[in-house]
């Protein structure tokens, strides 16, 4: 069978030469993950839009799209297009968990939920002509998921080929969150193997990782093991983290130990009020400094997540933001204005009061304000979110956060990471697509790492991926 596997782009139909450099981080590890349980035989074509023109002029068998609430119209647009090629369709990710019913109009088949149980079942109905057209997950289990089809993706496209995901969904339940709609009705957080992810991280080359996972140190057990698997292996890498489970035993000197050397913490506010709001009870009552002085003292920079828009913030919430994150020295920041997703608790409370202003699902790339703001009006949200990037990101801001910490190394690595990366995005973002970084990429590394890898040469070279997260 000939499949095509499509991560289509959000619906701005830029070229991908002139997209953003963060939209060229991260592979799509879903479809890969998918594409491991298809037979030996297929003839498997992996796309990402993101990243390279998606050529429709092919006629594939069977074509599996990945959609998500910003790149919905273009899914069903694509969908459309080789339904009417009589290509067989299916529809499935986050979109379409929270929406089935506006995507059934556009498949054959649609998917709700994770898909590590359901795809293998949909490829063996098909094969015996029997395939329906819904498919709902049931088992949460990725304890025996084959080895996702890295063969697949064009590493060379990619600024962080290197990411990894050993876990799906969170311990918690922020009412803003994809989670809980998307883990609907069963468990929403659970775990690899511990040996099934080291011998993950064993199959990729090079260096650094970049864990995506919601949550990496969420569960306590596998956690631990992970870290200690992962002792010897001589890698450096990035995830994502709580506060609480940060201050919470000596699970992140553990991390540390394995190589963790940034992380992504949702601070998501300021305030005790909104924290309420949001349902982020693992953030009340905890010392959001006391976690910061912890990740420094063990060398690690921080990419620090806020929220903007919810109830209790006022005009100045910006400055105050942006104010904190430079006095505790936080190396890089992600801000949001907050973006209720159909399907989430937020979602069905802002309905419930009509607050949603209209349903443009494109819209909702949390850069735009889409409901009916109490403390801010929508335009103050929007030029506040666009000021702080801009302040954050101020090279006086830059300087007197790389200063805020207390070694030189420190200091250097603060002020190259958030001088060098986002100050000269236009030429990383040059570099990638003329894939001039990745000639440099083995050069990058031994300077960035400081330290020559000696133990086993890996296939396919370096993995180069020191930059900061996503924005
Ligand atoms: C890496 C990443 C990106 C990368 C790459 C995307 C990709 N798919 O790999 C890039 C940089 C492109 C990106 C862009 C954006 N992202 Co992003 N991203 C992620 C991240 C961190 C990891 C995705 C991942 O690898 N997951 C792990 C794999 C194994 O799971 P999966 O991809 O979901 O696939 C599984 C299931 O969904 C399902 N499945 C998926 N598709 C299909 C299809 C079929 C047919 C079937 C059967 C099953 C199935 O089966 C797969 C295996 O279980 C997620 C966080 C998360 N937890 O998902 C945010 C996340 C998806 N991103 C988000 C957002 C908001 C964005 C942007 C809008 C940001 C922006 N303003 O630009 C854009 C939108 C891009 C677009 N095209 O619309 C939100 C989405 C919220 C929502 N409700 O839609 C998330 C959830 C972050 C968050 N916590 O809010 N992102």
């Amino acid at each position: 069978m000939h499949i095509k596997m499509i991560l289509p782009a959000l619906t701005e139909a830029r070229s991908p030469f002139w997209r953003p450099i963060k939209y060229s981080l991260f592979p799509p590890l879903g479809l890969a993950t998918l594409a491991a349980y298809c037979s030996p035989e297929d003839r498997i074509e992996l796309q990402d839009e993101h990243v390279e023109e998606i050529n429709r002029e092919d006629e594939p068998d069977l074509v599996v799209i990945q959609v998500y609430i910003t790149n919905a119209y273009r899914a069903y647009d694509l969908a459309d297009h080789y339904r009417a090629k009589g290509a067989y369709v299916c529809l499935g990710g986050l979109h379409v968990s929270s929406l089935p019913g506006e995507a059934m109009a556009h498949a054959d088949s649609i998917f709700i939920g994770p898909g590590e149980d359901i795809f293998p079942l949909f490829l063996k109905d098909l094969r015996t002509g029997c395939a329906k057209q819904v498919y709902r997950n049931v088992e949460r289990n990725i304890g025996a998921i084959p080895p996702i089809r890295r063969d697949l993706i064009k590493r060379q496209l990619y600024l962080v080929p290197n990411s990894i995901v050993v876990s799906r969904g969170c311990p918690h339940h922020c009412d803003f969150c994809y989670k809980d709609a998307f883990y609907e009705g069963g468990n929403s957080f659970y775990t690899q193997r511990v040996d099934a992810a080291l011998a993950e991280i064993d199959r990729l080359p090079g260096r650094h990782l970049y864990f995506l996972d919601d949550h990496l140190l969420g569960h306590q057990r596998f956690a631990t093991g992970l870290f200690e698997g992962m002792k010897g292996m001589n890698r450096v890498f990035q995830g994502a983290s709580t506060i609480d489970a940060i201050l919470r035993g000596d699970l992140i000197e553990r991390a540390a130990e394995a190589g963790m050397r940034s992380v992504f913490v949702g601070f998501e506010t300021l305030s005790h009020g909104n924290l309420i709001q949001s349902n982020k009870r693992q953030n009340i009552g905890k010392d959001y400094e006391q976690a910061i002085r912890r990740l420094h003292d063990l060398g690690i920079m921080i990419n620090g997540s806020f929220v903007f828009g919810l109830d209790d913030d006022g005009p100045d919430v910006f400055e105050r933001t942006v104010e904190w994150a430079v006095k505790n020295s936080l190396t890089t920041c992600t801000f949001h204005i907050l973006t209720p997703y159909p399907g989430t608790r937020l979602y069905r409370d802002m309905e419930a009061q009509g607050r949603i202003l209209h349903r443009q699902w494109d819209r909702y790339d949390t850069r735009q304000v889409v409901y009916k703001t109490v403390g801010l009006s929508e335009e103050q949200l929007k030029k506040g979110y666009d000021r702080a990037y801009r302040s954050f990101y101020s090279w006086s801001n830059i300087l007197r956060a790389s200063f805020g910490h207390d070694q030189v190394k420190q200091v250097i690595k603060h002020f190259a990471y958030a001088g060098g990366w986002k100050k000269f995005e236009p030429l990383w973002n040059f570099m990638i697509k003329t894939q001039g970084l990745n000639k440099m990429l083995p050069l990058l590394e031994s300077i960035l790492s400081g330290v020559k890898r000696t133990d086993r040469p890996r296939p396919g070279g370096t993995s180069l991926s020191p930059f900061p997260a996503i924005a």
